[in-house]
Formats: C-alpha cells, structure tokens, sequence
C-alpha cells in the first residue's frame, strides 16, 4: 500500500485504541464482521493515525488515501462484487464506517460519499452502461466521486433546488451551483441533482473537465479539515445525454440515498465517540492530581460512567439498525433516529473527553478536540440535528412541521 503521507511528517503519538464491548456485542457479529472490523482497525492505526493530526492541521486533504481505501475495501462495501463492490452486508459496511470515523470524520466522510452518495445512486439508478464505466473505478479509488445536492441559498430545504438542465436536443445544458459539497474540488465526477424543465429533479453525472464546470474550495473550515470541501458551479455546462441517471427521478431519488449515509454515520460516530471515551479512560488513569490520578475521583468516574453507558446504548442502537437494514425492514425515520442520537452522544462525549483531558484537551497531542470540531459538521450535514426530529415527529403525529 502507498504511504499515504508522504509530504507531512509522523507523529510522535501511538494509536493504542482499545474498543470498548460492555455488553459484549461482539457475541452478535459474525467472524467476517470481526475479521473486516479488524482489518480497517489495522489500516486505521496504521495509516491515519500517525498523520491524522498534520492533516487536520494543516488543512490538507491526503490524496493518496483514495487509492488505499479502494484497496481495503472501503469503497462500495455493499455494492456488487460484479462491479469492484464487496458484496457485504449493512453490518459490515457499519462496522467500516465506524473504524475509519475512528480515524476521523473527515475520513469516513470521503469513503460515505464515495459509498453511499456517489456508488449507490450509480448501482441503484445508474443504466448498466453507466454502472460499467464508473462503479469499478470508483471501487478501486481510481476515481473519486462528490455528489452535489445542497445549494447556498437551499440546504435543509433541498426541493427549492434551483439547479436546472433544458433538453437541447443531443444533449442537457445544466446551470447553477451547488455549496458544501464534500470531495469536491478533488473529485473527478459529481453526481448532481438539478430540476428540468418541468420542475422534477433528476440526478446527472457531471464529469471534471467538462466545459463550463468548475469547484473551488471552500476555506476556512475549522471542521473536517482532512476533508476537502467546495462548490460545484455549473455555467452553461453540456451533459451528454447518456448521463442522466434513468432509474428514477423526484427529490426522493437523492433522499434515499441520503438514507445510506446516514446510517452510515450512526456507525461513524460511535467510532469518534469510542475513540474519545478511550483517550479519557487511559489520560485519567495516568494524570495524578492531589497525589492520586484523576480516575479516582467520583467526579471523573461519573463522567466515564455516563460515556461508557451512552456508548453502549449507540452500538445496540447501530447493530439492530443494521440487521433492520439487511432485513429490508429499515424505515428513514428509524435512521434519523440512529443518526440524530449518536451524533449528539458523540459531540457531548467528545466534550465531557475534553474536560477530562483538562489543558491537553485542546492541544493536537489528543483526538479530542479534532473529534470535537469535525463532530459539528456532522451533526449539520446529512440533515440538521433539528431537521431528524422532525422527521421523527412528522413519523410520530403524521404532521410535517417542515413548512
Ligand atoms: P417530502 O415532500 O417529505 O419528500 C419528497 C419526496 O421524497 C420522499 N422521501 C424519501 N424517499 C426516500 N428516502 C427518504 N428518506 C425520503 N424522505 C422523503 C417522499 O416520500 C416524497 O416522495 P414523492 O414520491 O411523494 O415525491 O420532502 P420535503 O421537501 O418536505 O423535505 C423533507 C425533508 C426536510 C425531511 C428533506 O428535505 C430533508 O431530509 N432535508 C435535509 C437535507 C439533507 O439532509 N441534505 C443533505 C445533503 S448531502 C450531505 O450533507 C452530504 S455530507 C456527506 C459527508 O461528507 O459525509
Ligand atoms: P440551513 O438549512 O440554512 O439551516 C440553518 C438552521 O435552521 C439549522 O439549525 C436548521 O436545523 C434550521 N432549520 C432549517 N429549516 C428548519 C425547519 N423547517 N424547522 C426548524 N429548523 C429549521 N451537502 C451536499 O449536498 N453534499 C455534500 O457532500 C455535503 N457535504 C458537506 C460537508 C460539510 C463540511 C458541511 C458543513 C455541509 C455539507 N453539506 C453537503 C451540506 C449540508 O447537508 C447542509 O449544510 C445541511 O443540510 C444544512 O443546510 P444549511 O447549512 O444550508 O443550513
């Protein structure tokens, strides 16, 4: 595998993560769960670990991990091995996002746009031409996708989309932009969702090069900041007609595939929240304070207490979500439960780490802090932490209160 990080220098700290299991769910998985889980473990330690803090740091987005995430793995775990997938179940993609989130938000936000928003809309709406040209490379991470749905004036609202195509005969004109899109000013197709004449949403796949199509970066993030973030700008760009993803069509094409994702990152944050619960556990055992280590106070014991009870609450949440998903029973609503859930358990997690953590909370020589920032992207992206409540009212009382 290729070093990931060739421009930027190792880090001094060890990755010594040691997975908390309370409830001892490994019992539920399977051994291709846990060989897989280990497998991205090793990866993980091996090759974001060391480096994650520079990247973060240094706002740098590592290039190089494409082409090794393509071969873990990591990219399309559930699509078909006919197409470069690995033809896992939900679990094992679960699991994968949990590792790499481990890692970094900003890591596993570059393999669930790959997966979920870019791989999965292709296999599930894409034509077998499509699925041919593209699936394969972006299994392998010859090529890395971005997929455009929010814009700077429609981001909880995604059917205000202004973005549109006119039919021109042998081709589609596409006109407007898209904001906030991870991968994109690294990506060499966009998946992108823009209205036609009629007003109905359509997902097209816009390719790097084309005339017209630009994706500049978006600076000054202090989140995700391993992650490259930009704008899809679309002047007069002309999509071959073959482009356009036949399988269907309306604003709930791109929510399904939202859907994916968020589930996803249920997993993904049990993996930061692990990662910021196992950090506190081992500083408090040894930081002596008053000529004992901190871990011996009640109040330290509390706070280790709650973080390991919510965990294990999150990763109960995540295996039944999972199994509910290879069932083909999982609802939207059952999803933005996990995803809205978890992601708060995270962020309130890495915040109770970071006072563990006292001073060196803040400092890069500890997850917390970069845990902390990349955690208020995803409590944001795939739907606002207020927008999955009220897809779990609009469930409860059958009223949407979006409008
Ligand atoms: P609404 O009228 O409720 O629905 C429109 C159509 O969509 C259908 N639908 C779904 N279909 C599949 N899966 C779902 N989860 C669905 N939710 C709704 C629905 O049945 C309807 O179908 P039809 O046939 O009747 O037309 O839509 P609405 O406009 O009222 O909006 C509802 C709302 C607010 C829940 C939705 O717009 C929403 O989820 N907003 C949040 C937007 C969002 O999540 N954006 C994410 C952008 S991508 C991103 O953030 C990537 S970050 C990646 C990373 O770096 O990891
Ligand atoms: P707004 O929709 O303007 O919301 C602002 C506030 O108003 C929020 O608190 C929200 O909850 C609240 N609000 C809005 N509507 C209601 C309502 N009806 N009732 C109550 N409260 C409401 N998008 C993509 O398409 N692709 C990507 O790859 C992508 N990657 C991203 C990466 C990053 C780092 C970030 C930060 C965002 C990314 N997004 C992406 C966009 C993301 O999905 C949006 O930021 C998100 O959906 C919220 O939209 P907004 O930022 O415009 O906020």
């Amino acid at each position: 595998m290729n070093n990931a990080s060739s421009t930027i220098q190792k880090s001094a700290a060890q990755d010594e993560f040691q997975s908390p299991d309370f409830y001892l769910i490994d019992d539920l998985l399977g051994e291709e769960h846990k060989m897989i889980r280990g497998a991205i473990r090793d990866f993980v330690k091996k090759e974001i670990s060391p480096y994650i803090e520079d990247w973060a740091q240094q706002n740098h987005f590592p290039r190089n991990i494409v082409k090794s995430f393509g071969e873990m793995g990591v990219f399309g775990p559930t699509i078909p091995q006919a197409y470069g997938g690995g033809g896992m179940d939900a679990i094992s993609y679960g699991l994968i996002m949990q590792e790499v989130e481990r890692g970094d938000s900003g890591m596993r936000s570059t393999a669930s746009v790959q997966s979920s928003l870019v791989m999965f809309p292709i296999h599930e709406f894409g034509s077998d031409v499509q699925k041919e040209k593209y699936l394969p490379r972006l299994a392998s991470g010859e090529i890395l996708g971005c997929f455009g749905l929010t814009e700077p004036d429609h981001g909880s609202n995604p059917g205000g989309m202004t973005t549109h195509f006119e039919d021109k005969g042998g081709y589609y004109l596409l006109n407007g932009a898209k904001m906030w899109i991870s991968n994109a000013p690294e990506a060499d197709i966009a998946v992108v969702w823009a209205k036609n004449e009629e007003g109905r949403v359509h997902g097209l796949i816009v390719e790097r090069g084309m005339e017209g199509f630009t994706t500049p970066e978006t600076h000054n993030k202090w989140s995700l900041r391993a992650s490259s973030t930009g704008e899809l700008v679309f002047a007069d760009v002309k999509v071959p007609k073959e482009n356009i993803l036949p399988g269907r069509s309306g604003l709930g094409a791109p929510l399904k595939c939202l859907d994916k994702a968020r589930y996803g990152i249920a997993w993904g944050a049990v993996g930061a929240a692990m990662d910021c619960y196992d950090s506190a556990r081992r500083y408090a055992l040894e930081r002596i304070q008053f000529e004992k280590p901190i871990a011996a106070f009640q109040l330290t014991q509390k706070k280790l207490s709650e973080m390991l009870t919510e965990i294990t609450k999150a990763q109960l949440l995540c295996w039944r979500l999972g199994k509910l998903m290879d069932e083909g029973k999982v609802t939207s609503a059952q999803i933005s439960l996990a995803k809205r859930n978890n992601v708060e358990m995270a962020l309130d997690i890495a915040r109770e780490a970071r006072q563990i953590h006292g001073g060196m909370g803040i400092t890069g020589e500890y997850p917390i802090m970069r845990h902390m920032m990349n955690l208020e992207s995803v409590i944001t992206y795939e739907g606002t932490h207020d927008i999955h409540l009220l897809i779990l009212g609009h469930e409860i009382t059958g009223i949407p209160a979006f409008k």
